[in-house]
């Protein structure tokens, strides 16, 4: 009989047993298995909450244009009806607006597999009725992907892959410099897949081997407790101080790398003068940062000295980024490296995103494998994907990224598959208001998530353990059939179906499906892995062998690589691609787009809240990723739901906190602001600052009115968030820079209802003009 697996972004497993005794097992190689996946099934099989039927908002079939968007009924329809009711919408804003008022930003997660992964398939759709208003870069780290072009030449998806690999890390490094830590949690998680879990791994051995890790972080556990750590709990959004702090200690004792600086960076004088106060009469000295960082000086001076004599690889998480001027935490963290000039060599330098999910550094060949064709975008607008709630706030509006002056388009129309911006967006409030105004809403989703009950046309979709796919991530050496494991929920219907019926609708059926089923765009993706593997000295079995054995390891997998290797062997032969083929220290192009919050080099930016300048009372909120889910993706699965307190998310904080709050563990609390409030259970943490609250994100938005105004009774932290851009630069989120209050919760507690469907009314019959 065939082996039967499945995936996910969290893992890859086999499949056991049928019926209700079906169980996922994790791989049996691999070292780490996610906790997540404990939670997957009993989320899936969740019939209170996943969606059974296509539905329509109540309050759009009776035109209120939206008004009611944020808490209505449904109305449950044939799929045919739905199909023609989405239809005639977007052919309607198309012929009034045109495809440029139609948003298909669309950003989110959605499913590991190849094939259904549903902002491909909305995407091929949209190309061939038009186009859309796309998002550029990510949630994930927008600044990033927008700065390193300019710094190093590179794409961070190249820097990503490109960075020097944990082998060489456990052999050569001997200082292990964590900003914001090296997390075993957020390493559960690779984009597309993975059939292991090894970063922990990882750590311990080369902590065992001799490598010292300091944990810069407010957190402790944001580094596993490994043999030589330290932790140096700085003070949220404080790094930038540290670094530069760090570069003025190295330089004014001379142990600053000047080879490396001539010879390999640019702009190194104008930096110099910033940092040693030339240019701006503040010398960046460890007085200087000591209370910014909330570490003394001494201490500030005691690590330069131990970098000075180490070998060191400066990493920055991508959490550092996600903050009110994110781009400088990145460009700072590579000055640093380029000051103590160990780019380039085995196991030190520089890197980004070691630990924030599982591939980085992975020493393992890279392939690239086929995906569905999307087509092109006949539209060529776009939005930062975080300006969502801007742009529909305010249409014809002028904003700044990345040197460009721009204009927010006039969107009618939302449509929405694989995401949920009422779990990822900052201030959800302010996007509450922002969501009211396009005239029309679709969603495509397996579970009435918050998003899902805010839309006007909803159809339901399959989910991953409901259908074949394959895995095919070029980050990782298996490549897994992924079997059905069960029959769909309700009516749900493939993405990729419900896209086939709307193109029918629009005339472009057949190029939209090239004729082929589910089982024929399988087998044409998996002749596309053949030839790739061809190309790459390997045979693949032919696809019902594959099928049929359920996986494949590609050959000869062990691959190692130096982050600018090349580069730095010669940098005249291989200059990198930025404006002086060098890692640019000072940045003309930068310099020249005269941004206040984002200069032409690396610099210190107050954040616009911190702990530095708060009131009495006022904590940092980090909302870092959930332990037991993926943002808010099996949060009605029976691992997220084990780890409430009374079916809140918990929040932790400081014994001596909690103390003089008169707060106790196991309480429930309200975090708020003036922005909003949400309720979390209370859990106590005596490793982490006594000035911050951790609220991880994902909970499902649940916001009703109470006695302290609408809130969410269930604890998703974006309630509390800014909505505000990085800096003109990248315009990425900032969810990690924000304050917040913490009281007791007096009175009843609210029911949660968003882990339960809407309620539905019956149909009325459907406006005749529609
Ligand atoms: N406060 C705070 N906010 C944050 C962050 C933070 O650190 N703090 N992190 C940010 C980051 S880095 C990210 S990446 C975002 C993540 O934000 P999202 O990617 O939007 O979060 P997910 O919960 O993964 O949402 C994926 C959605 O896709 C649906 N889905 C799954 N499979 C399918 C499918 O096959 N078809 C369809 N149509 N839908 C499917 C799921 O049910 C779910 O609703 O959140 C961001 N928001
Ligand atoms: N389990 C799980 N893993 C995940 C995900 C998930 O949803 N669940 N999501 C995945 C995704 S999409 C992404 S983008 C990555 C994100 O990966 P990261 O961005 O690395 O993860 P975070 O949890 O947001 O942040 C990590 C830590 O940064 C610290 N931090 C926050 N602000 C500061 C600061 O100002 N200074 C310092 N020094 N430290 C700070 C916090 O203590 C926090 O715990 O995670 C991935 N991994
Ligand atoms: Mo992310």
């Amino acid at each position: 009989m065939a082996e039967r697996y499945t995936a996910a972004h969290w893992g890859a497993y086999r499949i056991e047993g049928w019926g209700d005794d079906l169980r996922l097992e994790p791989l049996a190689e691999d070292p780490a298995p996610s906790r997540i996946g404990r939670g997957w099934v009993s989320a899936a099989r969740d019939s209170r909450v996943r969606i059974q039927r296509p539905a329509v908002r109540k309050g759009w079939l009776d035109g209120d244009r939206g008004a009611a968007r944020n808490d209505d009924a449904f109305v449950e329809l044939p799929w045919d009806e739905a199909l023609d009711l989405a239809a005639k919408e977007l052919q309607r804003v198309r012929e009034d607006h045109g495809n440029g008022a139609i948003y298909g930003g669309s950003y989110g997660w959605s499913s590991a597999g190849r094939f259904h992964h549903a902002q491909s398939q909305m995407r091929r759709f949209m190309n061939q009725i038009g186009g859309y208003v796309a998002a550029r870069d990510t949630y994930s780290h927008a600044a990033g992907e927008v700065i390193l072009p300019h710094i190093t030449g590179m794409s961070n998806k190249d820097i990503e892959e490109g960075m020097t690999s944990w082998p060489l890390i456990a052999r050569h490094c001997t200082m292990f410099l964590a900003f914001g830590g090296v997390s075993g949690r957020t390493a559960q998680i690779a984009a597309g897949g993975t059939s292991s879990h090894e970063v922990d791994d990882w750590m311990a051995r080369a902590a065992a081997g001799g490598m010292q890790t300091v944990c810069i972080s407010p957190l402790r556990s944001d580094l596993a407790n490994l043999p030589n750590a330290r932790w140096l709990p700085v003070r949220p959004g404080s790094d930038v101080a540290l670094m530069l702090a760090l570069i003025h200690e190295l330089v004014s004792s001379d142990r600053h790398d000047r080879r490396f600086l001539d010879r390999f960076t640019s702009g190194w004088a104008q930096f110099r003068a910033y940092v040693m106060g030339e240019s701006d009469g503040q010398p960046k000295s460890a007085e200087w940062a000591a209370p910014f960082c909330d570490l003394s000086a001494d201490r500030i001076r005691g690590l330069a000295d131990e970098l000075s004599q180490n070998r060191v690889m400066v990493s920055v998480n991508w959490g550092l980024q996600r903050a009110d001027h994110g781009e400088q935490t990145v460009w700072a963290g590579l000055a640093l490296a380029a000051v103590l000039g160990q780019i380039g060599q085995p196991g030190t330098g520089f890197g980004f995103g070691y630990g924030s999910t599982t591939p980085p550094g992975r020493p393992k060949r890279f392939i690239s494998w086929p995906s569905v064709p999307q087509g092109r975008n006949p539209v060529t607008d776009f939005i930062p994907v975080a300006r969502i709630s801007d742009m529909l706030l305010n249409p014809g509006a002028t904003y700044n990224y990345n040197g460009e002056a721009r204009r927010y388009p006039d969107i009618r129309l939302v449509y929405w598959v694989g995401g949920n911006p009422f779990h990822h967006h900052q201030d959800l409030l302010r996007l509450e208001q922002a969501w009211q105004r396009p005239e029309t809403v679709i969603v495509h989703d397996h579970s009435w998530t918050s998003t899902a009950r805010r839309a006007d046309i909803v159809f339901p979709v399959t989910s991953p353990l409901e259908r074949d796919d394959i895995m095919i991530n070029r980050r990782d050496p298996s490549l897994i059939y992924m079997s059905q494991a069960f029959p769909p929920m309700g009516e749900a219907r493939d993405d990729h179906d419900i896209f086939a019926g709307l193109a029918g609708r629009f005339g472009v059926a057949e190029t939209f499906t090239e004729g082929r089923s589910e089982m024929g765009w399988l087998r044409w993706l998996w002749d596309g892995c053949q030839q790739v593997a061809q190309e790459e000295g390997f045979d693949l079995p032919d696809f019902d062998s594959f099928r049929q054995a359920g996986r494949f390891q590609v050959p000869n997998e062990d691959a190692s690589r130096i982050l600018f290797d090349r580069f730095v062997a010669d940098p005249d032969e291989n200059p990198l691609a930025t404006e002086s083929g060098r890692l640019t220290l000072f940045n003309q192009r930068i310099a020249e787009m005269s941004m206040p919050d984002c200069p032409g080099h690396p610099s210190w930016h107050e954040p616009v809240e911190w702990t530095f300048a708060a009131d009495e009372g006022q904590l940092h909120l980090l909302s870092q990723q959930p332990a037991t889910r993926l943002h808010s993706q099996l949060d009605n699965g029976s691992e997220a739901a084990a780890s409430k307190i009374a079916g809140r998310e918990v929040a932790r904080l400081h014994p001596s906190t909690a103390t003089a709050m008169g707060l106790h563990e196991g309480q429930i609390v309200l975090l708020h602001n003036a922005r909003g409030g949400c309720l979390a259970g209370l859990k106590l943490d005596d490793q982490m600052r006594a000035d911050c609250v951790v609220l991880p994100t994902g909970a499902w938005a649940d916001l009703q009115q109470t006695s302290k105004g609408r809130i969410c009774v269930h604890g998703n932290p974006n309630v509390l968030t800014i909505d505000k851009g990085t800096s003109a630069l990248s315009q990425g989120n900032i969810s990690h820079t924000t304050l917040v209050r913490v009281s007791p919760w007096e009175g009843p507690l609210p029911q949660v209802r968003v882990l339960d469907a809407p309620s539905f009314v019956a149909r009325t019959g459907i406006e005749e003009e529609r």
